[in-house]
């Protein structure tokens, strides 16, 4: 159980550490940006790319000849225009990812979209829970001292679970003992 916790809880800064370090930045269509000229393949751009969460995709254009539009699959798909999800119109967009899935961006401009000027940032749903870690991107040396800092991260989970039950003034003195017990069992 203890061990559990702070595996766990180390786990779980590792994961949102290597995921503010792995953030990545994509220019949409490299050199060639977001256009309707040059027959640019942008599905074929998103396959070479591993799209993570909290990865920005940057479009650059000619403003007021394109623009950008999140749209829903079903408009990606036909190419609709009429209801946007968003639309960004300033020549330079940066869109960060926050979810994951499907992302559907098109150009509004009339019959761009149907040129090709179409991407799907997708980042992929079937990832783990952080619990067995990403063992390969993992840096050589990342900070696991399960001697070093005994006990940080697995107290504050557990100051945190106290919390949530509420403990009422009159259990304090139960809760701090058994806080204690907790604490003096991790060392
Ligand atoms: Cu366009």
């Amino acid at each position: 159980m203890e061990l559990v916790e702070r595996t766990l809880a180390i786990h779980v800064l590792l994961a949102l550490m290597l995921q503010v370090i792995d953030a990545t930045v994509y220019e949409v269509g490299d050199a060639a940006g977001w256009t309707n000229v040059g027959n640019v393949n942008y599905k074929k751009w998103a396959a070479t790319k591993n799209f993570q969460l909290g990865d920005t995709v940057i479009f650059e254009y000619n403003a007021p000849f394109h623009n950008v539009m999140r749209v829903t699959r079903a408009m990606y798909r036909a190419c609709n225009t009429s209801a946007p999800v968003a639309t960004y119109t300033t020549g330079n967009d940066s869109i960060t990812i926050r979810t994951r899935g499907h992302h559907y961006f098109i150009c509004g401009k009339s019959g761009h979209c149907e040129a090709g000027q179409k991407v799907d940032i997708n980042v992929p749903r079937d990832h783990q829970v952080p619990a067995s870690s990403p063992s390969a991107s993992t840096p050589p040396s990342p900070p696991v001292p399960s001697d070093k800092s005994p006990g940080q991260p697995s107290q504050k989970n557990r100051a945190m679970s106290l919390q949530e039950l509420k403990i009422s003034p009159g259990n304090l003195a139960l809760a701090m003992a058994a806080l204690a017990t907790l604490v003096l069992g991790s060392a």
